[in-house]
């Protein structure tokens, strides 16, 4: 059966239930150029989406040397065919008319066109000059989570051992550090261990603070399917938004932000109260219960809901939802990581399934998940602040054994403190210690926390900036050279999304201009730079993709992240989850079926750190701690937010995001579809503190810190009284790539008013849980904010504002597969 749909105004699609056990049908999504038809395209080349971390499987068409539509692949164990809004529509950017084509420099103030040559030699004399000058501590790297694993390896390997510098960190660390750390603390190890396919199987799924439906809504359309099919699981939802999740969950809790430990330690008062946990499981897998089940003692529902403004039966009913299921699957993002307390209450959702043992088997699993499409690989190269292969910086053993395999002294590659995480790079960079700052995919100009600060330090004289985009953003105009870089569909590369699946996205058609692929970039730094190993051979010996990636696959090999199974051929057919090795060349579905693996004192990729203070364990106490290699229970007690409300600032800010766009839109908000569907910044609020405040609909508003403002129209939602919400995608330009600053005043930047305040575990940034007040500027008048209906930004009012939709240019097909026509397999 074909339906076409507007799929910005139906983002999810029809729905295809299933019962609980049962394989989730196949549904295939497409969307070509308007009057194009599936028999003009000339080829179908695979890839997976690069806009959020799912990693939706999908054909790039192609025809005339153009991209021209995209479709979802049938037989992919992520999506099952399915793509949602920014899959659909986002590979129009690519063909956007502002592309950078060529690389720039700056001469007397202004950044010019230059030749590759003479761009690559600039950055090469200033390497090796600073190295000569300052030594490699001057040097930093500021990459993302939206490159390929090959791109990441090769710039860990020019990073750590060409260079010999300490300062490589992603913005994954504002992203999935807290991910990384959680599982670190709990398992010894990073890695996912939960899969999508515990959907299929749970009885109740936990969401805290993860909106999936916008975030990734094919995850989402995998629930909607369940929940229409027989047997549904029951949905626990911990927001303080009324997002799609919220509107369908059996228990919604809507916590003040911030007090997400409060919450989650009543919870497992609860279930040891009522006990509710699994003895055998505890013994045989586990340390710490007396010290949890202490910490967690005090923590009644009476308690909480103090603390976090939630009804106590509302939290007895949560603690039933999850005391009384036989199959928990828990999700934990964003309103977690970026939340007060991040490490700590993460951690507490690990606990909950190690008190009940569930962990390892179908609808048992913890997604910690991941947001960026390739953040996994930042993690698991190094490009973030670990080595590579989740090795332990502090294990000497571990340093050895990376040197081995880069064939270079262990001293070369910098061990004697933890890698610095970016927020420590952009002070280093403020104070003049690091003189030189490569970034690479990553706009921070409007990503990180308090922009006033952000620019000033990348506007230095000082400062040498190199940045590597497809536009000119708002980082690129304060760089002394830009590099154009060729992105998905422009190159070849392999990524792994958040459930561990390995996909290979290749290359469909020509980059614009001279742009370049990253790996191109960075074996032409490599090579000018002339690194070697011990042995005086090259340091960086690979040349193209796949060669690259066998490189990695030395370095993964014996590691947690085992690539050693996997190969572009293999990745031809679809996903594949790690590790993938010979012994499990079908790659692995879930992690710790038997209890940790990798939490023993010699394996482990850390020794935990304490919760409130991040304090490091050291290798003396994790060895007392945990001799055996089990998970370790770790309790953490609340504690207020650093910034609380005040008299001045009376409410709770949060940020985040909406549906129909990618972080600083300069992909979405270059997509028709998408761009109209949120085209500017607002503000949102719940009804009842609206009220209170005399404000409404559309309302011209400022929303202030100690940081700074944004100025905005208002949206009046069901929220819950003393929060704001503010979407950040929305830079300093009114559209991106043109030449008015945005909105009635120019600051209208989420991260105008963040605080630099991080977790003390993660070094996660905290963009939730701020202080805010917020004043009228002027009436609304009728108009209401340009904020999506379809979203956690609905008017409580449904006829406050038009319905989202995207007319014939959103159009899309989805096709519902016969039975027959079914994959086999999750
Ligand atoms: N459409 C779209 N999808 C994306 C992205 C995008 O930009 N746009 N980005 C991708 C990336 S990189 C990421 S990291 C993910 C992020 O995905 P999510 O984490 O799902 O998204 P956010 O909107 O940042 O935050 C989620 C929720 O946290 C809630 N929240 C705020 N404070 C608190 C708190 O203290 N406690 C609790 N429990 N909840 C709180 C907010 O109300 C919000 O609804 O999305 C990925 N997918
Ligand atoms: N206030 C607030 N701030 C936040 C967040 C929040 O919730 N609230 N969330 C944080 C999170 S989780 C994240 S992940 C960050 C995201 O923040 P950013 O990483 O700054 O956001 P993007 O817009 O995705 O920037 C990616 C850049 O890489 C470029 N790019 C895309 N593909 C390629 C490629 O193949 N090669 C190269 N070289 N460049 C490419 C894009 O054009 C874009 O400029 O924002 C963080 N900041
Ligand atoms: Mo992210």
């Amino acid at each position: 059966m074909d339906l076409r749909t507007d799929r910005i105004a139906e983002p999810w699609g029809a729905r295809t239930p299933y019962p609980r056990g049962g394989r989730w049908p196949v549904r295939v999504d497409s969307h070509l150029a308007p009057g194009l038809t599936p028999d003009q395209v000339e080829r179908w080349v695979p890839a997976a989406s690069l806009l959020h971390s799912n990693g939706d499987a999908m054909e790039i068409a192609v025809a005339d040397g153009r991209i021209v539509g995209v479709r979802g692949r049938a037989g992919d164990r992520v999506n099952h065919g399915r793509l949602g809004p920014k899959d659909l529509y986002g590979w129009q950017a690519n063909a956007s008319p502002d592309r950078l084509t060529t690389p720039l420099v700056r001469e007397g103030g202004s950044l010019v066109p230059a030749t590759w040559d003479a761009a690559m030699e600039l950055i090469a004399d200033r390497t090796r000059g600073l190295l000569a000058e300052h030594g490699p501590g001057s040097i930093g790297f500021y990459t993302t989570g939206q490159l390929f694993l090959e791109e990441y390896y090769t710039l860990t390997v020019i990073a750590r051992a060409g260079i010999g510098t300490n300062h490589l960190d992603g913005n994954t660390r504002l992203c999935t550090a807290t991910a990384a750390e959680a599982l670190k603390e709990t398992f010894g190890c990073d890695g996912q261990p939960g899969s999508y396919a515990d959907v299929d199987h749970a009885d109740v799924i936990a969401l805290y603070g993860h909106n999936v439906a916008e975030t990734q809504p094919v995850l989402w359309m995998r629930m909607l399917d369940r929940l229409e099919g027989a047997d549904p699981p029951r949905l626990l939802c911990v927001d303080p938004r009324p997002t799609p999740v919220a509107r369908l969950a059996d228990v919604h809790l809507a916590p003040r932000s911030g007090t997400n430990v409060a919450l989650l330690n009543c919870l497992l008062h609860e279930l040891i109260r009522t006990g509710r946990i699994d003895r055998g499981y505890l013994d045989a897998h586990t340390v710490g219960f007396a010290e949890l089940a202490a910490m967690v003692e005090p923590c009644t529902p009476q308690w909480a809901a103090g603390i976090c403004d939630v009804p106590v039966r509302d939290l007895e009913e949560a603690a039933e939802l999850i005391g009384g299921c036989e199959r928990l699957l828990s999700t934990v993002l964003q309103g977690v990581y970026q939340s007060h307390q991040a490490t700590a209450a993460a951690c507490q959702v690990n606990n909950i399934h190690l008190l009940r043992g569930m962990l390892g088997r179908p609808g048992c699993g913890v997604l910690q998940m991941n947001g960026q499409p390739t953040a996994q690989n930042t993690r698991e190269c190094g490009a973030n602040g670990d080595l590579p292969g989740f090795r332990n910086w502090e294990n000497d053993e571990h340093v050895a054994d990376l040197a081995r395999v880069w064939n270079v002294e262990p001293q070369t590659i910098p061990h004697y403190a933890p890698p610095t995480p970016a927020m420590q790079i952009f002070r280093y960079a403020e104070q003049g210690s690091v003189r030189m700052l490569w970034i690479s995919g990553t706009n921070p100009a409007v990503s990180l926390p308090e922009l006033a600060r952000v620019r000033a330090v990348l506007g230095q004289e000082r400062l040498f900036t190199v940045v590597q985009d497809l536009f000119l953003t708002e980082t690129a105009q304060l760089a002394d050279v830009v590099l154009p870089a060729a992105t998905w569909g422009e190159k070849t590369g392999t990524f792994t999304n958040a459930d561990r699946t390995v996909h290979l996205s290749r290359k469909a058609v020509e980059p614009p201009g001279q742009a370049r692929p990253d790996l191109d970039i960075l074996l032409d730094f490599a090579r000018r730079m002339d690194f070697r190993d011990k042995d005086g051979g090259p340091l960086v010996s690979w040349h193209d993709p796949e060669s690259a990636f066998a490189a990695w696959q030395r370095c993964s090999a014996g590691r947690p992240c085992d690539y050693t199974g996997l190969s572009y051929a293999r990745l031809a057919a679809g996903g594949v989850p790690w590790p993938c090795t010979a012994d499990a060349p079908d790659g692995t579905e879930r992690l710790y079926r038997d209890g940790p693996a990798w939490a023993a004192p010699d394996v482990c990729e850390s020794y935990g750190k304490d919760l409130v203070t991040g304090a490091s364990v050291s290798e003396t106490e994790y060895r007392a701690l945990n001799p055996e290699g089990k998970a370790v229970l770790k309790a953490a007690e609340y504690l207020p937010p650093h910034e609380d409300v005040s008299g001045e600032y009376p409410l709770r800010l949060a940020t985040g995001r909406t549906l129909y766009h990618f972080h600083t839109r300069t992909k979405t908000g270059r997509v028709p579809q998408l761009q109209a569907a949120a085209p500017e910044m607002w503000v949102e609020i719940g009804a009842g503190e609206a009220a209170r405040r005399g404000l409404a609909e559309g309302d011209v508003v400022d929303v202030a810190t100690p940081r700074g403002a944004v100025r905005a129209r208002l949206r009046v939602t069901a929220m819950r009284d003393g929060e704001l919400f503010l979407p950040f995608h929305y830079g300093y330009w009114d559209t991106p790539g043109g030449d008015r600053p945005g909105g009635p005043e120019a600051g209208r930047a989420a991260n105008e008013t963040t605080i630099t305040d991080w977790d003390p575990v993660s070094k996660q940034p905290l963009f939730k849980s701020g202080a805010a007040r917020i004043t009228l500027v002027r009436s609304g008048e009728g108009v209401p904010a340009p904020a999506p209906t379809t979203t956690a930004s609905a008017p409580v009012r449904p006829d406050a504002a038009p319905a989202t939709a995207g007319g014939p240019a959103a159009e899309a097909d989805q096709q519902l597969a016969d039975a027959a026509q079914e994959v086999s397999g999750p």
